[in-house]
């Protein structure tokens, strides 16, 4: 019997995708790319790992909207460089915008590249900017339906961030409904809860994020690009 082999091929985005990872992996950077709706709170987040990973280790943050430099001046404070794409009529970011960046960032001084995606739970996850992890948040205000609904990118996250816990008891919010959702779709990913307004959970996720930046560069492992 014979049988096809069928292999993937890569795409435009993809091939520059995987140059941006070269890249990354050549710096020594961690890169992660932080996907939600609009207003889960990445930008609020951002802010705070930042700040908290300072002075031992140092970020840059590059920002996708649609319009204005907004979150790019929110993040300046604290990043060695924060930088804003806009994507004009574009729900997501690709990976040639990135490499455009990527030409004037201080990539070799910095620890932590923070990709910050256009707000939108859909578009972002299907498209590889070359990042070593994807993160992605969901605020209580959004409603514990989410994951079921929009499953794709739950599938492919590294980890799962529900942000505005302190409005959990204000709102109906049933957290194991997301385990089991979650459960189903991507067993083993870790979920933190936080909320970064007032620091609940932000220690978890500081080391969660330490351990995955000493994993890659002790054994390449998340670094490493398929040639
Ligand atoms: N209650 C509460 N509000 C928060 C928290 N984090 C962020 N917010 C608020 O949520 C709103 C949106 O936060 P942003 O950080 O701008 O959200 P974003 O995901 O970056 O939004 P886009 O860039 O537009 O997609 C702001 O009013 C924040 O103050 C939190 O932990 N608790
Ligand atoms: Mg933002």
């Amino acid at each position: 019997m014979k049988i096809n082999v069928v292999k993937r091929v890569l795409n435009a985005n993809d091939l520059v995708a995987q140059d941006n990872r070269k890249k990354f992996k050549q710096a020594q950077v961690l890169a992660v790319n932080f996907i939600s709706s609009p207003g889960s709170g990445k930008t609020t987040l951002l802010e705070k790992t930042i700040q908290k990973l300072l002075p031992d280790e140092k970020s840059i943050a590059l920002v996708g909207d649609l319009q204005t430099t907004r979150d790019a001046e929110r993040l300046a404070p604290g990043a060695l460089q924060a930088t804003q794409i806009n994507t004009g009529m574009s729900c997501h970011l690709y990976a040639n915008q990135v490499a455009d960046a990527l030409k004037t960032l201080p990539l070799a001084k910095a620890d932590y590249l923070f990709i910050e995606n256009v707000g939108n739970m859909v578009c972002p996850g299907e498209f590889d900017l070359g990042e070593n992890l994807k993160v992605v948040l969901l605020s209580i205000p959004e409603g514990d339906d989410k994951v079921a609904k929009y499953p794709t990118i739950f599938r492919a996250a590294d980890l799962v961030l529900i942000t505005k816990i302190d409005l959990m008891g204000a709102l109906s919010f049933d957290l194991k409904r997301i385990q089991d959702d979650l459960a189903k779709l991507n067993a083993n990913v870790p979920l933190i809860q936080l909320s970064s307004l007032k620091g609940d959970g932000m220690v978890p996720w500081i080391q969660w994020l330490k351990a995955q930046r000493r994993k890659g560069i002790g054994a390449q492992a998340k670094f490493v690009t398929e040639e």
